[in-house]
């Protein structure tokens, strides 16, 4: 296939309520969606999950925009592509600026997939036809608001609950949560938020019968992380550490955690998702696919890479509607029960609807050459 046009629309969503982690409160999500073209008019497309600010990781949206722009459309534009690994081959020699890989290189790979007329999971290698779904709960004002949104979700039926945490919101928080829900499937995540002098803190959550605690220290770090393994009990899980296949195979090799969550974007896409599950599997590492707060095209992307063995514990990608009043695909994404059927529809499974997105769409800018 050769990729003739790619389109950047750029939408301004507002979720339904402010989301909290210990690097900041968010309620508007600046989306792009990427819709590659090929030469006989089909699109593919893929989604960009950088943030608005480089809070989560360096990159962010404005950024991401000019590395789409001026590299990484015209990189792929008018090349003979015969399969979507080509497009990370293609992308080597410019250093990092993952999520901008990944939001074309997904777009190449849904495109692939419906040129050959099966779904993207199929084209990935996935197998299975459904996927256990958790749901991620930010920061809220009092452990009372943070409670009733947990029993919430528990009654929707997610498989797991994830609950944010940051110093001075941790032990005492999670305390109340287990008094409330002793047996839930419950897990924290800290978006770095702790250093090796909050031990006391990190083995205090230990007691608490947690799934496991999520990115506790800095980003990038997996010597401290490998320390911290060693002296608590619960799994730690690798997110914002894990940005590339070799530190994954650093952190397996290192013992800095016993599970990692793979995000397509901070990693650079599907091959390298792909590389990352099949390392992790061979080395007893159970995967669970993280969330960006993705609009539909994004929570498909989950879903299909979700459906690789591997990925054995329940990911972030809840129902459409945990976010949004109206999400730009039809039909939307939706957990019944924890669980996310997927679509047999070639492709992503989904249409693009574009009269949705109108809604969002702050423009649309086209990449020829
Ligand atoms: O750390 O997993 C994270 C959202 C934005 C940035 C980072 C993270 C998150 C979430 C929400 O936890 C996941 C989702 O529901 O999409
Ligand atoms: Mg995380």
């Amino acid at each position: 296939m050769k990729i003739k046009e790619i389109k950047l629309h750029q939408l301004l969503m507002t979720m339904k309520n402010p989301f909290t982690t210990s690097f900041g409160t968010q309620q508007k999500r600046f989306v792009t969606i990427v819709e590659a073209i090929d030469e006989d008019g089909l699109s593919g497309f893929g989604e960009c999950v950088s943030g608005e600010d480089p809070l989560y990781s360096e990159e962010f949206m404005d950024a991401t925009l000019i590395a789409l722009k001026k590299y990484f459309g015209p990189l792929v534009i008018n090349k003979e592509i015969s399969h979507p690994d080509e497009v990370w081959e293609i992308y080597k020699p410019f250093k990092r600026n993952n999520m901008a890989k990944a939001s074309i290189e997904g777009a190449v790979w849904d495109l692939y997939a419906k040129k050959k007329g099966i779904t993207l999971a199929e084209a990935m290698g996935g197998t299975k036809k459904e996927v256990d779904v958790g749901v991620s709960l930010g920061l809220e004002d009092t452990d009372e608001l943070l409670l009733e949104r947990i029993g919430e979700k528990v009654e929707e039926g997610y498989k797991r609950i994830k609950v944010k945490i940051k110093p001075g919101r941790d032990v005492e928080m999670v305390r109340k949560i287990r008094e409330v829900y002793p047996e839930i499937p419950l897990m924290v995540d800290a978006n770095s938020a702790y250093t090796l002098d909050d031990i006391d803190i990190l083995k205090a959550l230990d007691e608490f019968n947690l799934m496991m605690i999520e990115q506790p220290l800095m980003a990038g770090d997996i010597i401290d992380h490998a320390k911290l393994q060693k002296q608590i009990k619960t799994p730690v899980c690798l997110d914002e550490s894990i940005d590339s296949y070799e530190s994954a195979a650093a952190a397996i090799e290192l013992g800095s955690c016993e599970i990692i969550n793979v995000k397509v974007g901070r990693v650079g896409g599907i091959t390298q998702s792909i590389k990352i599950h099949d390392l992790a599997e061979k080395h007893n590492i159970p995967l669970w696919c993280g969330g960006m707060l993705e609009a539909g095209v994004g929570r498909l992307h989950n879903v299909a890479i979700t459906t690789l063995s591997n990925f054995t514990l329940p990911g972030d990608t809840a129902s459409s509607s945990r976010y949004w009043f109206e999400d730009i695909i039809t039909p939307e994404v939706v957990a019944e029960n924890g669980v996310v059927k997927v679509s047999e529809k070639p492709g992503i499974g989904a249409e693009v609807d574009f009269g949705k997105m109108e809604q969002y769409l702050v423009k649309t800018e086209t990449i020829t050459e």
